[in-house]
């Protein structure tokens, strides 16, 4: 290896682009494009809008946040038990009480305790924001996309306000009536499969919040309470968390925070 060799390669990688931050870019091949009507029947549908725009931030959001996602199971027999034992209650007053509601609330409990999870890194990424109000994402399903809108100040409303927010507003995403104050300003992001299936999965962070909780389907499962097997219905808690803020064992502390109130919901009102 000669001098003029090195010095090629160091003016080679200074030429080179870089990616995000100042670090090394990706530099991956290329995808070729592929002629797929070469191997069978297709027709092409264009991406809307919301795919399009949403497609760019996930990625981005992928790319650049340092993820884990921590899993953990709450055992909600006793909320669901409640949740039913209110359901004539509230649709009295128009309303239907929804497991959506109680993780809400769960949520703003969790975040109260660890204010961490409650924060934006500066533009800078010197120093942490921590945030002095409540406001949560919930991830809906529209006909043309994924959207999030925000439940503000979710601490200072009723569990049966926020189930009647998220209905109203989730109707409103999906008939495409979309403002962009809607989306703003979120603290955390809850994404709930739970009405439809499926266990774990892995959220993507809506920076700049610093965490997501992804919820699956609840079900009956044996569960151990020391003298036998007993049937317990279990809510499969998935929460993915920005590594650069939150450590590990935080992580940890913060679902198992959660799952114990989803548990006993007398700690809502602590
Ligand atoms: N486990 C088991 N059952 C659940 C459940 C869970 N975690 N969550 C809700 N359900 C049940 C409810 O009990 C309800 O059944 P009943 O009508 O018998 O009471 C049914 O599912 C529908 O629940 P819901 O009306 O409360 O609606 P929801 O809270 O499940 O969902 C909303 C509301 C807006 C979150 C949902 O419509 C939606 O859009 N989900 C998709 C979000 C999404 O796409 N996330 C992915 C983001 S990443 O791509």
């Amino acid at each position: 290896v000669l001098t003029e060799d090195v010095q090629a390669y160091v003016k080679s990688e200074l030429a080179r682009p870089r990616g995000e931050g100042g670090g090394p870019g990706f530099n991956l091949p290329p995808l070729q494009p592929v002629d797929f009507a070469k191997f069978g029947p297709v027709t092409t549908q264009p991406l809307s809008r919301i795919k399009k725009l949403s497609g760019g931030f996930l990625h981005r959001n992928w790319v650049s946040i340092p993820h884990i996602t921590q899993q953990d199971e709450a055992d909600i027999t006793e909320l669901e038990a409640f949740r039913k034992s209110q359901a004539d209650e509230a649709k009295k007053s128009g309303t239907k009480i929804t497991m959506l509601g109680f993780l809400v609330k769960a949520v703003v409990v969790a975040l109260k305790q660890f204010p961490e999870f409650n924060a934006s890194l500066s533009a800078d990424g010197e120093s942490l924001v921590l945030k002095g109000y409540f406001h949560i994402g919930v991830a809906v399903d529209t006909p043309n996309g994924l959207v999030v809108p925000v439940i503000r100040d979710a601490d200072r409303k009723g569990l049966l306000d926020i189930a009647k927010e998220l209905g109203e507003v989730s109707t409103r995403m999906r008939s495409g009536k979309i403002a962009p104050v809607d989306l703003q300003g979120g603290c955390f992001s809850i994404s709930s499969l739970g009405g439809i299936g499926g266990t774990f999965f892995t959220p993507i962070i809506n920076a700049p919040e610093v965490a997501i909780l992804g919820v699956g389907k609840a079900v009956m499962k044996p569960v151990w309470n020391g003298k036998e097997f007993a049937p317990r219905l279990m809510l499969p808690l998935s929460l993915s968390y920005d590594h650069r803020v939150v450590d590990g064992a935080l992580g940890a502390r913060f679902i198992s925070h959660l799952a114990s109130v989803l548990t006993d919901i007398r700690r809502l009102v602590l």
